[in-house]
């Protein structure tokens, strides 16, 4: 049968911690609903990962546990592909030839950069600069199409597509320029304890975020803790009641309703009322996924062996890119 070739998507997540409501809402569960529609690669970005300092023990433990949680989500690794960063070299390789295409300056004005400068001051690597270009060889490297990522991200995105552009203009036609796909509610989380901040998964505050781990009586109390404001209403306005609003937003995701339905269903109603009904949903939701990690973990072979697997895949695409990339900078390569 003679079917239209699908686009393919690649999106990446650091085992910096265990997952939280920002990651789920704002990216792996909208890998999970892509899969129908695209070929999809799913990367642990461990590399990444390096560009803040790790306990070396915590990180190999969280990158298999990660490949757990995201199976658990529903990625489906017969029909797409996950894999960890670091298995497959080619982008480190292509990483290098973007680096010398992209300028000091573009990479001088990435906010995340400045972020988490600020925030490690004692270690502002150069691995923490060049991050846009390994994530740029990360997306170029499989001529994706389409990226699911939260707004956070959409800065590097961007610098990608410049990356791209570049690199076509003066050796010819090579990459796609990918698209990102943004959800229109969830696309940046708060923190529970200061709405103006994103909910990260590496707050040294536990109850700024709900992991995707938590349980039900942890979710209960977290969203019970959650600031608000002193106005009494569930109605959306980000900028003057952003505790709100991000609450509505979850709420939201996990029901379908829109705002108007939410404020129309909680009209009257305390804060109280509402917080719950928030914390259900998202136990709701979360509760399934949780039953599949601890049974999917608990087969450690199983998961070792979807990473294998995955990395000889994603491998055999990537090595494609990179030798015709060297072939067109002009490195010489050898007859095997
Ligand atoms: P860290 O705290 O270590 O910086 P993080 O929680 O920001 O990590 P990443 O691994 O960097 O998580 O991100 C994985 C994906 O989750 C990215 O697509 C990112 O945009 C998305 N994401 C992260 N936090 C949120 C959030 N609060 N709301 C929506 N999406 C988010
Ligand atoms: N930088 C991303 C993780 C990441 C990624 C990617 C996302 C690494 N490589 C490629 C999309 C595409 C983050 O979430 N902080």
């Amino acid at each position: 049968m003679a079917e239209e070739k699908r686009k393919r998507i690649l999106s990446g997540i650091q085992p910096t911690g265990t997952p939280t409501l920002g990651n789920y809402i704002g990216a792996v569960r909208n890998w999970a609903l892509l899969q129908s529609e695209y070929d999809c690669l799913y990367m642990i970005a461990d590399l990444h990962a390096l560009t803040v300092r790790q306990v070396p023990a915590e990180l190999r433990r969280r990158t298999r546990e990660l490949a757990a949680l995201l199976l658990a989500v529903g990625i489906d690794p017969k029909n797409h592909v996950l894999f960890v960063q670091s298995h497959v070299p080619a982008h480190c390789e292509l990483a290098w030839v973007l680096a010398c295409n992209t300028q000091f300056g573009e990479l001088s004005r990435m906010t995340q950069f400045k972020d988490k400068s600020a925030k490690h001051p004692d270690n502002v690597n150069g691995g923490l600069f060049t991050y846009p270009v390994l994530m740029a060889a990360d997306i170029l490297i499989y001529n994706a199409d389409l990226v699911p990522v939260g707004q956070d991200q959409t800065q590097h995105l961007e610098i990608a597509r410049v990356i791209a552009n570049r690199f076509n203009g003066v050796y010819g036609e090579t990459f796609t320029l990918p698209e990102g796909y943004v959800p229109a509610a969830g696309a940046k989380i708060m923190s529970l304890s200061e709405p103006t901040k994103k909910m990260s998964k590496s707050d040294t505050n536990a109850n700024s975020f709900v992991l995707m781990t938590d349980d039900r009586d942890a979710i209960v109390r977290k969203f019970k803790r959650a600031v608000t404001d002193s106005d009494g209403q569930v109605r959306f306005d980000r900028e003057n009641k952003p505790g709100v609003s991000n609450l509505m937003a979850i709420y939201s995701t996990f029901t379908g309703r829109t705002m108007e339905e939410i404020e129309a269903e909680f009209a009257g109603k305390g804060y109280g009322d509402f917080k719950l009904a928030v914390a259900e949903v998202t136990a709701d939701a979360l509760a399934p996924v949780q039953a599949e990690y601890g049974r999917i973990l608990a087969d450690k072979a199983y998961v070792d062996e979807v990473l294998k697997d995955g990395a000889a895949r994603a491998a055999r695409l990537a090595n494609r890119t990179v030798s015709k990339v060297y072939r067109k900078v002009g490195l010489l390569q050898l007859d095997r």
